[in-house]
């Protein structure tokens, strides 16, 4: 399998420096002088005013209500709010803001008829941004997609990516004097299956393997549409990823053994994207595992899902463990049920996941420039008398991460920037609000917003460029 896949220069590069730099008490992990750090959210999770100034359903909205579970229509009201919550970034210094537009607020319907209303909006927002000396990081689906076009197929038909490149284009050709950095799509390796393949999250469907693939090539084709509307209507300085999130195997040792069974365990687990992306084509492995189920390829989509990017985004929560057997299989280690995890079922806390999950990028696709796009773990807040929030559990999660990345960095790899999830306190999809992800505290009756403990800690690590 590995022969299909562009060999990289950083494969025999990278483990040179291990053994030399070893973790120490009091050492401190400092960052490139150019490093963006960032927060992210998504429209979805934070907006609110979900049937507000013309906007769309969204399949949240739709499912939420079927389902009777918490739904999006107010969250954290950010829609209203939004001043108060650039404040906020500012008087952290966080000088860089991932967030998302709501597809059917800019296109109640999906397609057709725009929303003047909509735009004004992000307009409002972006300003807002800007005057705060703030970078806005733009991304164009974060799993809203509008309910009419879930109810002509939604991305089980190839009419959805059309719908989503003339999306793509009003957005950029509206705010690209603004925005320079863009993102295309949110994490495919979970809308999709939890989407269309469990239905734990909107639209709630458990469809075909056929047809789980054709949603996959589908989403792919709307990110190269989405990298194409940058090109065309962006600008001279514009950039443009897609955010993804595939699995990151850690080897228990790092051995050429267990390295190689890792790097293995990824390929077969990630291939079926990535090929398209960074190598333009199906695998021969995944097009083989596929059979009859393999999607249908027009002419030109894997031209055009493979276009050159300027960066690749990779969102990092978790990871998993494998070993090679003494025959040199791939053995993935179960997590036994007292390991530590935040308070998510899906969250085990593996820091090394964000150091491996650039390194396999890099050696099995050759991808050469990442930004992390999100990081972050959910954990029960106290909210103390003096109105104090100890999240110290959240602030160790960080802490152990950003040194795992601060290793990839130094041994070479080309990482701009980190993106914290999340701001805020916000709509955890199917959780609902019971998850807590934030650095921000969001008092859902009130609506006031409180930084936590790890909000000022965060904070620092910008100020000094370092963990310290
Ligand atoms: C983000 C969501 C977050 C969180 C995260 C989990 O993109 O917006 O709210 O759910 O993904 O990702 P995963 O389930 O892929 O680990």
């Amino acid at each position: 399998m590995d022969s299909t896949i562009a060999p990289s220069k950083f494969t025999e590069s990278a483990p040179r420096t291990l053994g030399r730099r070893r973790a120490s008490p009091g050492r401190s992990y400092s960052f490139p002088k150019t490093f963006a750090w960032g927060a992210a959210t998504a429209a979805a999770q934070i907006e609110g005013a979900a049937f507000e100034d013309g906007k769309g359903e969204s399949i949240w909205d739709r499912f939420a209500r079927v389902r009777k579970i918490d739904a999006p229509t107010i969250a954290c009201d950010h829609y209203h709010h939004y001043r108060e919550d650039v404040a906020l970034l500012r008087q952290l210094g966080v000088a860089n803001y991932r967030f998302s537009v709501a597809w059917p607020r800019i296109i109640p319907r999906g397609d057709g008829e725009p929303n003047p209303k909509g735009f004004d909006f992000y307009d409002r927002l972006i300003d807002a941004l800007l005057e705060a000396g703030i970078t806005p990081w733009v991304t164009l689906y974060h799993w809203d997609l509008p309910q009419a076009l879930e109810d002509r197929g939604g991305w089980r038909v190839r009419s959805t990516p059309q719908a989503f490149a003339k999306y793509a284009q009003l957005v950029v050709q509206r705010f690209g004097d603004r925005v320079k950095h863009w993102m295309t799509l949110n994490e495919i390796l979970r809308f999709v299956p939890c989407g269309y393949g469990y239905g734990c999250d909107a639209p709630g469907a458990k469809e075909s393997a056929a047809v789980i693939n054709q949603i996959y090539h589908h989403t792919l084709l709307a990110h190269g549409y989405a990298v194409e509307a940058v090109r065309e209507y962006g600008g001279r300085r514009a950039c443009v990823g897609l955010v993804h999130n595939p699995p990151a195997p850690v080897p228990v040792t790092e051995t050429a053994a267990d390295i190689a069974a890792a790097r293995t365990e990824y390929t077969r687990q990630t291939e079926q994207l990535m090929g398209p992306l960074f190598l333009g084509n199906y695998t021969p492995a995944f097009l083989e595992a596929a059979g009859a189920d393999a999607p249908q390829v027009g002419m030109g989509d894997l031209e055009l899902i493979s276009e050159k990017m300027d960066f690749f985004g990779l969102n990092v929560y978790h990871g998993e463990f494998v070993r090679s057997t003494a025959d040199g299989q791939v053995e993935k280690i179960a997590l036994p049920v007292q390991y530590p995890k935040a308070d998510i079922s899906w969250l085990n806390i593996v820091p090394q996941a964000i150091y491996w999950a650039i390194r396999h990028a890099r050696e099995v696709y050759g991808v050469s420039t990442f930004y992390i796009t999100e990081n972050g773990a959910p954990y029960t807040d106290h909210v103390r008398p003096n109105g104090e929030i100890h999240d110290l559990g959240r602030r160790e999660y960080l802490r152990n991460h950003l040194i795992s990345l601060h290793r990839a960095i130094q041994e070479g790899f080309d990482v701009r920037g980190y993106f914290l999830w999340s701001l805020l306190d916000n709509y955890e999809w199917a959780e609902g609000y019971t998850k807590r992800f934030g650095i921000v505290h969001v008092d859902y009756e009130t609506l006031r917003r409180m930084p936590k403990l790890s909000a000022y800690w965060y904070s620092k690590v910008i100020e000094v460029n370092a963990v310290v």
